[in-house]
């Protein structure tokens, strides 16, 4: 593909639902720039940035960190990459995410995981025992559905009319998970 714009693919789906999983693999196979907005957002935290104390207490509570911020860490971390091609982890989450990026890059597809709520609450109450996560924990957990079925499932609908969204079932074992990924990115030629 002859483009100057980089080529995006968002990864989506619930808290808990494998995105930071299966982006892992899909770097080592495919050769892609993992960028995921929540890590970025938590290592804004322990840089000591002044929005520091603000990005936390969004995170513990399951809101959306303001636009702009998230926004400007992706932005920063696809310019230094140097690279071309990205997979946009946990991110649009909301309307005010989703604006611009269909003009300023080339968004391939975006990759949905669909697993149920009940699923999703074990998996991190499981990870919470040892993730030291601020939000792996019930109530965080409850806010963060909350949120996502409010703010981030109409995202993904959105692509889904477009034709955009490649869903896929998460809830099965990760290896069974990847290979459908794998197929997915075999076939799309990106
Ligand atoms: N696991 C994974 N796959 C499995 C499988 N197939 N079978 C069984 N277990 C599986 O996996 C979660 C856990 O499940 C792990 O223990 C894993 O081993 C196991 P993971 O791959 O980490 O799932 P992921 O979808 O990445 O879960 P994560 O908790 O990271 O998702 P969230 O979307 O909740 O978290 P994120 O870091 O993206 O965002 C955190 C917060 O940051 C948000 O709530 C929000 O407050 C803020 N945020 C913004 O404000 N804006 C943004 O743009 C992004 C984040
Ligand atoms: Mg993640």
């Amino acid at each position: 593909r002859v483009t100057e714009q980089p080529i995006v693919v968002f990864v989506l789906g619930g808290p808990g639902a494998g995105k930071g999983t299966q982006c892992a693999k899909i770097v080592e196979h495919f050769g892609f720039e993992h960028l995921s907005a929540g890590d970025l957002l938590r290592a804004e935290i322990k840089s000591g940035s002044e929005n520091g104390e603000m990005i936390a207490n969004m995170i513990k509570e399951g809101r959306i960190v303001p636009s702009e911020v998230t926004v400007d860490l992706l932005d920063k971390a696809m310019t230094k990459s140097g690279r071309s091609r990205f997979l946009i982890d946990g991110f649009p989450r909301d309307e005010r995410n989703n604006q611009n990026w269909e003009d300023a890059t080339h968004l391939a597809f975006v990759l949905f995981f669909e697993v149920p709520e009940s699923v999703l609450e074990e998996r991190l109450l499981k990870r919470g025992e040892s993730s030291g996560r601020s939000d792996d924990n019930i109530e965080s957990i409850k806010k963060r559905f909350h949120t996502y079925k409010e703010s981030s499932l109409p995202i993904i609908q959105y692509y889904d009319a477009k034709g955009k969204a490649v869903k896929i079932n998460g809830d099965r074992p990760v290896e069974e998970v990847w290979a459908e990924v794998q197929e997915q990115f075999a076939k799309s030629n990106i």
